[in-house]
């Protein structure tokens, strides 16, 4: 008994450091998970918010429909219904079944819109990125501060302790903590997708075409990783996205950095934007 319960603390401790380490450390998959990534920002929040409602509905009809063939199997089976019922219409059953889907249609659009019109509000965002994917590795433009640099996978013998592995790049995509970024995303070569799942970002990357999403950066430092996600080429799979949120005076701190190192040159002729007033 006593060694049963120890059993289940054990279990129940390991759990809650799983949930510990995914919460504190950095935003990434982990092994046997099941659930989402713990949502960062408003959108992620909204987005999982809208899921569960979609969750408890979908399972709601499943059951409901299951539970209607299991009744009609049982009580029209042949052997107790000799001579088959030959009903082919019934106007209120008919209502019904029209009505009561538009009416969860309803129930699902209202939330849904609420979303998908919150999330194409660009503006108002404190910074502008471009993101470009290429084969195979991202480019990252900061049009304010006019840098620009790529980022690469870590080969597995330049993983640092720590470090995921086909997760980690060696020129991260920067953020400052607690703000509202635009990205303009596109590609030079062929179609990419910008995904990083805990910040509920994701879009294509299509040459010649520039898609706009935002992304608000909750407070505090933090790594959050993501993957091209659409079939770009034999090395798909090895371009993730790592977006590390900065406190602001270590932000500060790597932009003095990063405009000695990543400044865009006057005759590589970055893209120009007119003022709007
Ligand atoms: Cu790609």
């Amino acid at each position: 008994m006593r060694a049963n319960f120890m059993r289940y603390l054990s279990l129940f401790a390991f759990m809650i450091s799983i949930f510990v380490a995914s919460v504190a450390g950095a935003a990434q998959p982990e092994p046997w998970q099941i659930w989402h990534q713990e949502p960062a920002g408003s959108i992620a929040e909204k987005a999982l918010n809208l899921h569960n409602l979609l969750l408890i509905i979908i399972t709601m009809i499943s059951f409901f429909v299951l539970g209607l063939l299991a009744y009609v199997g049982w009580r029209f089976r042949s052997n107790a219904n000799p001579t088959p019922s030959k009903t082919t219409h019934n106007t209120t059953i008919e209502i019904l079944w029209t009505v009561i889907p538009v009416l969860i249609l309803v129930v699902i659009a209202v939330p849904s819109f609420q979303l998908l019109y919150y999330m194409d509000e660009t503006k108002n965002s404190d910074m502008v990125i471009k993101v470009t994917g290429n084969q195979w590795h991202w480019n990252y433009e900061y049009i304010d501060e006019q840098i620009g640099f790529d980022s690469y996978m870590l080969s597995d013998e330049e993983l640092k302790p720590g470090q995921p592995r086909l997760l980690s790049v060696d020129n991260p995509l920067v953020v400052p903590e607690g703000t509202k970024i635009k990205f303009l995303v596109t590609a030079n070569d062929v179609m990419h997708s910008f995904f990083v799942p805990s910040l509920a970002v994701q879009t294509y990357a299509i040459i010649g075409r520039v898609n706009e999403v935002w992304i608000d950066v909750p407070r505090g430092g933090k790594t959050y990783y993501g993957q091209c996600n659409q079939i770009c080429g034999v090395n798909h799979s090895f371009m993730p996205i790592v977006v590390k949120a900065m406190v602001q005076d270590e932000y500060q701190a790597w932009l003095a950095d990063a405009k000695q190192e990543f400044a865009i040159l006057e005759s590589s002729q970055p893209i120009q934007f007119a003022a709007v007033k």
